[in-house]
């Protein structure tokens, strides 16, 4: 009797769809998993609060408390993982050993341990400056009035770049580094335009320094307003996309940056018309929020299937951001990425001819119903079967992992 993955394939084969192709394809294409929801975004700083206008809620028990803990945790999360993995840092997640390094004077060497562990991993890494979570960071950073605070940024970012590079070096293995900055005012300003140009000539002299595509790669995220600059926020999106176009820089498009009716899916066609590659980051946002647990709704689709259609594997770089310490952090954390990947794997199995002739014969009826019924495929014995082939659980299967790791690991932290 033939597998219910069998029949699947089968099912799959009358469409033209071949399964045996989409897993080879989804091999190929790597899901940079968010350091940042094991421990809350703290980093090993041990200087107090998240700020910049983000926020985790919750208290579930557990948090990742030291980098070991952390890469306990890092490792449990991709051990339930399918696919292409990458690991994504922040420079608070800097190895000094205890000691006190300032954020303007870290190197490649206090990140030594964190290319041990993705050599390990057989990961790619990337990274990103924190401009949060720091008192110099607390009125403006790169685009602040005060050129003292401007500079102690924009070398802080330039040694992030030059770390980011040997990342990629070390690793052979491409490196995409990120800058996002919480700059923004609270209440109406009455100029807009010189913190914006501030801003500009800050990125520029960050980036003044030539360093090669092949180690590493420049990323600006934008942002439409976060807590405490919700009447300006100077990175937006127009900001960053003129930038990242003039600079041949990456725009990075993050799920709950916009506004609640604007879609990043929408906006990748676009940008690639104008750019050669771009970031992601997937994430979901509710009303106020934008940093949920990354459901397989409705856009994660249309963003997966917007890098597939289109053949972007190699021009969009897919990064995960979100954070929820009101559940168990290890299953929020496999839950969202396991869904981006089941969504490529959904992606990858449309039936692109048939929706192809059905667009160009102007027949939107079909292409509506062919949208609908594919929702009802035996997608899940496909999924199935990819983590089965990945030694990863399958189905529901990786709450239980979740769960002993629990028992055996996480509840005895306190
Ligand atoms: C904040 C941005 C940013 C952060 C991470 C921690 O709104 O999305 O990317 O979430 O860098
Ligand atoms: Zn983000």
């Amino acid at each position: 009797m033939s597998s219910c993955f069998d029949k699947a394939k089968a099912f799959y084969a009358d469409l033209g769809v071949d399964v045996e192709a989409a897993f080879r394809r989804l091999d190929q294409i790597p899901v940079s998993l968010h350091c940042w929801q094991g421990d809350d975004v703290n980093g090993f700083e041990n200087d107090g609060a998240l700020d910049g206008g983000i926020a985790v809620t919750g208290n579930y028990p557990g948090r990742a408390r030291n980098i070991g803990e952390l890469r306990d945790d890092i490792q449990k999360v991709l051990s339930l993982l399918p696919g292409k993995k990458r690991l994504n840092l922040h420079a608070i997640y800097a190895d000094t050993n205890g000691k006190k390094v300032e954020r303007n004077e870290l190197d490649a060497t206090h990140f030594a341990s964190w290319i041990d562990f993705a050599k390990a991993e057989n990961i790619g890494l990337d990274f990103n400056p924190t401009f949060f979570s720091h008192p110099l960071a607390s009125n403006g950073t790169l685009s602040s009035a005060d050129p003292g605070i401007r500079q102690f940024w924009i070398e802080h970012a330039i040694c992030c770049r030059r770390i980011g590079a040997e990342m990629g070096k070390q690793l052979g293995n491409t490196c995409v580094t990120n800058v996002w900055i919480p700059d923004g005012f609270k209440d109406t300003p009455y100029d807009r335009l010189a913190p914006r140009k501030r801003l500009e000539e800050s990125l520029d002299a960050i980036f003044a320094e030539n360093i090669d595509r092949k180690y590493n790669l420049d990323a600006v995220e934008c942002k439409l307003f976060g807590i405490g600059a919700e009447s300006c926020t100077i990175g937006s999106h127009e900001f960053y996309m003129g930038y990242a176009v003039s600079r041949n820089k990456l725009c990075c498009l993050d799920a709950g940056h916009f506004h609640p009716t604007e879609v990043i899916s929408d906006k990748i066609s676009s940008c690639l018309l104008f750019l050669d590659e771009i970031l992601l980051h997937v994430s979901r946002g509710v009303r106020w929020d934008s940093d949920h647990v990354v459901c397989w709704d409705n856009e994660l689709q249309q963003i997966a299937s917007e890098i597939i259609r289109n053949n972007f594997d190699q021009r969009v770089h897919i990064g995960l951001d979100y954070f929820d310490a009101s559940i168990n952090r290890i299953a929020a954390w496999a839950i969202g990425a396991r869904n981006m990947y089941k969504a490529l794997l959904f992606a990858l199995l449309e039936p692109a001819e048939m929706l192809k002739n059905a667009e160009n014969s102007g027949d939107y009826a079909v292409r509506l119903g062919i949208f609908e019924e594919l929702k009802s495929m035996p997608f899940a014995a496909v999924w199935n079967e990819y983590c089965a082939r990945h030694n990863v659980p399958g189905g529901m299967d990786f709450l239980k992992a979740v769960k002993d790791y629990e028992i055996n690991v996480t509840s005895k932290r306190n």
